[in-house]
């Protein structure tokens, strides 16, 4: 069987899918698939690349060349038993458009599908789905580039009247911190929203909390598992892309030392919130977690993180699946999904 490794992609998290990518093809088992490559472009274009009977020992492997990538055409991709591995992180990927052509298509694809990609990547219909289960949040405030540009003190007020300062500005749909700012003062607040309307032209304003980050993973299709909590402990105050993805400032442990209550309160909510979103495959549910334990769910990443070194591989990897294993269950989560709806 053929995987088809879609990495890269029309999106400010491009370089992050390469380094998931690269740790993933690592893992899969080549006594059973080979992998063909197939990178989408910053500007959207597809090329495909070599097809991999082994791990490849070099990241450039995955780079565009000339010799080894041809342009293709989108349907070009499409083949019998082969599976699309979409390892492809915000906008133009995680979000439901991918998820839809693969649907289209008729290909068997890993991870979750259309409604649940597009509902987790729009933090906006997430918080909707959310109060409606009645799963706890930060106060927020939605606002559109509309209303930014009729009324800028209406929308001071806006905020103002239901938040407390320091508050947190992010575009709707995005990820990896990219376009999120705090702010502190009402300039502040100008400016984090002029920053975050550059990437979409809706966004959301949230009550800035203090507080511990701890994740749990969720996985399966009508059987949904979850694994124990893991934190994000932070050297730095706002766990932004260059302390995520640049400098390292931030250690993982696994699993989170939080009371045991908590633990399973967390489990319980990140459940839910999947099934509320109809996810299948996989997710990874994040959380904040005050110092008086009050627990708020923050977001779920329908393609998190994926490099050995990511929380949501650790994660499963404390509960004894280990990193190959884990990918070879996403496959099979992906095919059985794919059968039941033929
Ligand atoms: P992304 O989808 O880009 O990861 P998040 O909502 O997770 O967006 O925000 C990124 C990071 O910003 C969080 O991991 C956290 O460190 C910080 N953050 C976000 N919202 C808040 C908040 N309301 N209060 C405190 N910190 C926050
Ligand atoms: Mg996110
Ligand atoms: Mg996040
Ligand atoms: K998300």
């Amino acid at each position: 069987m053929k995987i088809i490794a879609l990495y890269g992609g029309k999106s400010a998290e491009h370089d992050i899918s390469i380094l998931s990518t690269f740790s993933m093809l690592q893992a899969f088992y080549y006594d059973y698939y080979q992998v063909q490559l197939v990178h989408i472009t910053k500007e959207g274009k597809w090329f495909r690349g070599p097809l991999l009977t082994q791990a490849p020992e070099a990241i450039e492997t995955l780079h565009l060349n000339n010799e080894t990538f041809e342009e293709i055409k989108i349907g070009d991709i499409v083949e019998e038993n082969a599976v699309v591995f979409p390892i492809l992180h915000g906008p133009n990927g995680e979000d439901g458009t991918i998820q839809g052509m693969l649907e289209t298509l008729n290909m068997p694809y890993v991870g979750t599908g259309v409604l649940s990609s597009a509902c987790g990547m729009d933090k906006i219909m997430t918080k909707h789905i959310l109060q409606q289960i009645g799963i706890p949040q930060v106060p927020y405030v939605a606002l559109s580039k509309v209303e930014w540009l009729a009324d800028q003190e209406k929308v001071f007020e806006k905020c103002e009247g239901s938040l407390i300062y320091p508050m947190f500005v992010k575009p709707a749909n995005l990820g990896s911190s990219v376009g999120i700012s705090k702010a502190d003062t009402k300039e502040e607040l100008q400016a984090a929203i002029e920053t975050a309307l550059k990437y979409d032209r809706r966004i959301v304003v949230e009550q800035g909390i203090d507080a511990r980050e701890i994740e749990i993973g969720v996985l399966g299709n009508d059987e949904v598992r979850t694994t124990l909590a893991g934190e994000i402990v932070k050297d730095v105050a706002f766990y932004d892309y260059e302390s995520k993805y640049i400098d390292n400032q931030v250690t993982l442990q696994i699993p989170a030392e939080i009371p045991a209550e908590i633990h399973e309160q967390a489990r319980e909510y990140a459940k839910n919130a999947y099934i509320a979103l109809d996810g299948s495959g996989l997710s990874r549910c994040d959380f904040f977690l005050t110092s008086n334990n009050e627990l708020y769910l923050n977001e779920l990443n329908t393609m998190p993180g994926f490099t050995q070194f990511s929380m949501y591989p650790l994660l499963w990897q404390e509960m004894g699946l280990k990193y190959g294993d884990l990918i070879e269950e996403l496959i099979q989560l992906a095919l059985n999904r794919h059968k039941e709806k033929q």
